[in-house]
């Protein structure tokens, strides 16, 4: 008797679990975001850091928060913002960017960008997957082209 109330009190804890996984997936869900044209200058061969740009739509009603990414082909991913003086230009670490509700975000050259550190010594694919993070769990894997610097 006491076995069989301990198993059905696991089959309540795990249909709990569900249940609560469920809820938490639905928030996840970034199919109202469009990304368009993601692309990553191509660098030389030596560089171990490059830039990817890309534009987020966000087509939901509630915003979005861009707290990271990850990639296979770099070490360490940042978000960073250029920011330019009358005689420098200085790259600043951004903890998370916005996509407000319905509005378009535009991370081009000398604003915000994805930066790839550490980048791995095998030559670079001309696209490669990459992973944007989100807050509340919420993940977009997109596919990043590398834009030759010459045809562009
Ligand atoms: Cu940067």
């Amino acid at each position: 008797m006491h076995i069989k109330r301990c198993l059905a009190c696991l089959v309540c804890f795990q249909l709990l679990t569900t249940a609560i996984y469920a809820e938490s997936a639905s928030k996840s869900d970034t199919s109202e975001l469009i990304v368009i044209d993601a692309y990553m200058p191509e660098v030389p061969p030596v560089s171990r850091t490059a830039a990817v740009y890309l534009k987020l739509k966000n087509t939901s009603t509630s915003p979005f928060i861009l707290i990271g990414a990850s990639t296979s082909i770099a070490n360490h991913v940042m978000i960073h913002q250029t920011i330019e003086t009358q005689d420098t230009v200085k790259m600043k670490h951004q903890s998370s960017v916005v996509i407000q509700a319905g509005e378009t975000l535009e991370l081009e050259p000398g604003g915000t960008h994805i930066m790839l550190m550490g980048l791995q010594k095998q030559a670079i694919p001309e696209k490669f997957e990459m992973n944007l993070m989100f807050e509340n769990n919420a993940t977009q894997p997109i596919q990043v082209n590398v834009r030759s610097r010459v045809n562009n």
